[in-house]
């Protein structure tokens, strides 16, 4: 016998002097096989919040915006220095984000000339520098493509690009490159998919021909936006193909946003598990489109699924970079950066307690109402309370997002950057 929760356990126990017609002794087993069962559920929890670490987007402190507003906060980071700072806030409240995605164009204006002012900045605010994000996205030059754009010149400036964002990571001992391509066309006929399928495939090969030992490819997909007719990069299959082509040191991105609507997302996880081409994750969640909401804000279920087919594959933590891909246009940063870490931790953690063994009999054994409510006892069961004593266990407050509240940060970097942020103008990073 099993049980959904803690809750039940309350009123699985006998009210003393009550008789219920059954042997003490009975209860005593029931009492006891609950026990061990949120003792297991428990150490699970332990040891899958310990595991996961979070990176962190620079540009999701910066004022960003949609495309028809933008609306500025007063305590935005808009300098590399307040990113670093506002990051290792988050890391100080959650003990889960020891790293920052750095944006070339954003963060590295100078190029490989800004290497040792990041590393200083690692070195004071104890967050290293992540993965390194190209732009191949903002040039005038890439009107109509980067990677894949019909003008030879036009290729090599963006291939020069991911060369530099390569050295950049090299200097700064960061591992991944993550590269996410706007290139597409707008209406049929305009581009030749084919050709440009070439285009994308030699650039990649010339750029993983300069990947340091220890350093990797992520190749991101997305099915639509900013091109609207044809994405040369679409789904993960074009970014698995691609990324084969390349060599090894490639694997595929999942951006949890970027798929159309009723895509299985667990599945495609699973197959790039099995074919280990999984490098990472960017989170967030959307209701429509890439609409970079707080990762599990819609359904949360998906998320703990993926998480669950994570944990199902044995090696998966080791190859898995896990990061955050949100820009929050009306949530406050700080909190809704804190917020996503904490929603990442409780969902993890939920796919931890499911019983991978025991489901793995249900499902052998075809008994699917066990096998699917043996998964769903993971989702339903509250964590928090050892979310929590995990939390005050490593030395962090029990509550994140109130500790935010309780230090008065906000406030001041709004007071300190509110002059700047008044009268700037919002790029979209
Ligand atoms: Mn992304």
């Amino acid at each position: 016998m099993r049980f959904a929760g803690n809750h039940i356990l309350l009123f699985a126990h006998p009210i003393p002097g009550v008789s219920c017609g059954w042997a003490d002794s009975n209860w005593d087993l029931i009492f006891n096989e609950g026990n061990q069962t949120l003792s297991a559920h428990r150490d699970r929890i332990i040891q899958a919040l310990d595991s996961l670490r979070i990176e962190l987007p620079s540009w999701g402190f910066a004022n960003t915006g949609t495309r028809f507003g933008k609306f500025l906060q007063l305590e935005a980071a808009a300098t590399i220095e307040e990113k670093f700072a506002d990051a290792a806030q988050v890391n100080a409240l959650t003990g889960a984000t020891p790293t920052l995605a750095l944006h070339v164009a954003w963060d590295l204006p100078g190029d490989l000339r800004d290497a040792n002012k990041i590393l200083d900045l690692a070195a004071q605010t104890g967050v290293r520098a992540g993965s390194i994000n190209p732009n191949l996205f903002e040039s005038q030059s890439y009107k109509f493509g980067s990677i894949c754009n019909p003008d030879p010149g036009i290729r090599r400036m963006a291939i020069d690009h991911l060369l530099e964002s390569v050295a950049i990571a090299k200097a700064l001992r960061s591992r991944d490159i993550s590269v996410w391509l706007a290139d597409g066309s707008n209406y049929p006929g305009t581009q030749s998919i084919r050709r440009r399928i070439e285009w994308m495939a030699e650039a990649l090969a010339e750029v993983h021909a300069s990947l340091g030992d220890d350093q990797r490819l992520l190749v991101e997909y997305k099915p639509f936006e900013p091109a609207f007719y044809h994405t040369d990069l679409a789904d993960w299959g074009m970014a698995l193909l691609i990324a084969r082509q390349a060599g090894p040191k490639a694997c595929v991105l999942v951006d949890t946003g970027h798929h159309y609507h009723g895509q299985n997302i667990e599945q495609i996880v699973a197959w790039l598990l099995r074919e280990k081409m999984l490098g990472g994750f960017h989170f967030n969640d959307r209701r429509y489109a890439d609409d970079d909401l707080t990762l599990g804000s819609i359904d949360p279920y998906q998320v703990f699924r993926i998480f669950h087919e994570l944990l199902s594959d044995s090696t998966s933590m080791a190859t898995t970079a896990f990061m955050i891909d949100q820009s929050h246009n009306l949530k406050g940063k700080m909190e809704a950066m804190v917020q996503t870490v904490c929603t990442a931790q409780e969902l993890f953690a939920k796919a931890a307690v499911v019983d991978r063994e025991r489901l793995a009999t249900l499902q052998d054994e075809c008994r699917l109402v066990e096998a699917e409510e043996c998964l769903r006892e993971g989702f339903w069961f509250d964590v928090r309370p050892v979310v929590q004593e995990w939390r005050s266990s490593r030395g962090l407050p029990a509550d994140p997002l109130a500790a935010l509240r309780a230090s008065g940060y906000v406030e001041r970097i709004r007071s300190e950057r509110r002059e700047r942020n008044v009268c700037s103008v919002a790029t979209y990073a």
